[in-house]
């Protein structure tokens, strides 16, 4: 049977669409029947050259045969095993690879099945492992302002966009917040790190001194923030979180769910800024968006901290049903092959030059008060309308989809992160269909 639809839609009442307006939606439907490479195909027959990798997850462009091969393989042969006290060969072979590209000492993997259980989960080993340390008393987590750590109750607790919180009741207590990095005024339109805001890390000092650091078990932070619009670390913070952290015995996040796998031009952030935290969380392009997986890297001395105790004990009460699934595990494995062959996870940094031209030219267009960029991240910030926040970027969305280019949209900010294979001629498409939406003056 086809999916393709004609045009006429299904009935689209039955599901609760997730983060979209969905009467708004389902009055106007904007559905993807398929894709390949650098480009969707829509239900009314368009190309539309994916600007934004899917949501920042389909690093190797899409319905790659090696991968879509290795799940129909896997599902033939290994469809599910137990992942608790039972295990199958290609979960080993995964994490070990995955060791093999993180930055060195974090030794050690578990797996989930989303960026927001990789939050949970990390969140999770920092408290346990100070108690097996003997230090139960630090249970508090820092966050920060802006921070987007997933939508589950510790992720939302930490995280700091406020629409995602402000429903939710009291949340996880014990946790602070830093402030976040961004000051407009100062930094507009900088291409990479910003100069100025690298001391904001000192804010931190300020909140273990509040505190006491024998409270506090963990900061986590995105090394660069991408669901609130694409801030770029300022020249050193980072850097300075690391030695606040160190100083006070405290374990350092980094939430890596769209930085890792490439997107800066390393294959983790970590590595692009040469910081090294004790925990860093994954997903998205893991597999390459395809199956839902994600993965928590940690120290050996946080794994190892575990290993105590009787043998025929489990050592870290935590886990899920599919954690490692075996499809999952394939699709993975599929995954790193791809990025390796076609040398992925280093390909943003040989265009990340060509990229900034491209994204730095809209500077004079209407209504563009701010760009930034890294790796293949690029945001464009847009004045909001007054009294209408949000407006002019989603009609910019709405504009780009007609005219055959995805971006993502967040407040009144424009946010890019294409597939690493994307090719100079595709830059060259979205930013040139770009600049005719945005001089058109939404
Ligand atoms: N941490 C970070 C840093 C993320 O960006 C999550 C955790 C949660 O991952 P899951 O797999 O549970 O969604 C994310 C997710 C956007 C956008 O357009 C970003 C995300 C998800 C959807 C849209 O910026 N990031």
């Amino acid at each position: 049977m086809s999916n393709r639809l004609n045009a006429t839609p299904n009935d689209l009442r039955a599901f609760w669409m997730p983060f979209t307006a969905n009467r708004q939606f389902k009055k106007e439907p904007r559905l993807f029947v398929s894709a390949k490479d650098m480009y969707y195909q829509t239900h009314d027959g368009r190309q539309v050259l994916d600007g934004t990798a899917g949501l920042w997850c389909v690093n190797a462009g899409h319905c790659r045969p090696k991968i879509t091969e290795a799940i129909s393989e896997q599902a033939g042969e290994l469809d599910y095993a137990p992942a608790f006290q039972l295990g199958h060969p290609k979960a080993f072979e995964l994490a070990n690879r995955l060791v093999d590209i993180a930055p060195e000492g974090l030794d050690h993997v578990l797996f989930t099945n989303s960026g927001s259980e990789s939050v949970e989960t990390a969140l999770k080993v920092a408290l346990a492992y100070h108690r097996v340390k003997g230090n139960g008393s630090r249970f508090r987590l820092i966050g920060r302002e802006r921070g987007y750590h997933g939508v589950n109750f510790g992720g939302i607790s930490v995280g700091g966009i406020v629409t995602n919180r402000k429903m939710f009741g009291t949340l996880l207590t014990g946790v602070d917040h830093m402030p976040h990095t961004h000051l407009p005024g100062k930094n507009n339109f900088t291409r990479g790190e910003p100069e100025h805001g690298g001391d904001i890390a000192t804010e931190l000092e300020r909140i273990v001194t509040l505190h006491d650091a024998s409270t506090v078990a963990a900061v986590i932070v995105e090394p660069v923030a991408g669901s609130t619009g694409v801030l770029i670390p300022p020249k050193g913070y980072l850097q300075k979180l690391r030695e606040i952290c160190t100083k006070h015995g405290i374990l350092l996040i980094f939430d890596e769910v769209i930085t890792g796998f490439g997107r800066l031009g390393a294959p983790f952030a970590a590595q692009y800024y040469d910081v090294k935290p004790d925990i860093i969380t994954t997903a998205k392009g893991l597999t390459n968006g395809v199956i839902p997986m994600g993965a928590v890297f940690v120290t050996s001395e946080i794994h190892d901290a575990f290993m105590n105790g009787p043998e025929h004990m489990i050592e870290f009460f935590h886990g899920y049903t599919y954690s490692g699934n075996p499809i999952a595990s394939a699709a993975a494995l599929a995954t790193l092959d791809t990025y390796k062959e076609e040398g992925l996870l280093t390909r943003a940094a040989e265009l990340s030059d060509y990229w900034a031209d491209a994204l730095h030219s809209l500077k004079d267009c209407p209504n563009v008060i701010d760009i930034r960029n890294t790796g293949l991240i690029g945001a464009i910030e847009l004045d909001p309308i007054v009294g209408e926040p949000t407006k002019r970027a989603f009609t910019a969305f709405l504009k780009a989809y007609e005219s055959g280019l995805l971006i993502r949209t967040t407040g009144d900010i424009i946010a890019l992160s294409p597939p690493l294979i994307i090719e100079k001629k595709h830059i060259d498409e979205l930013f040139g269909k770009l600049r005719t939406i945005l001089q058109n003056n939404i």
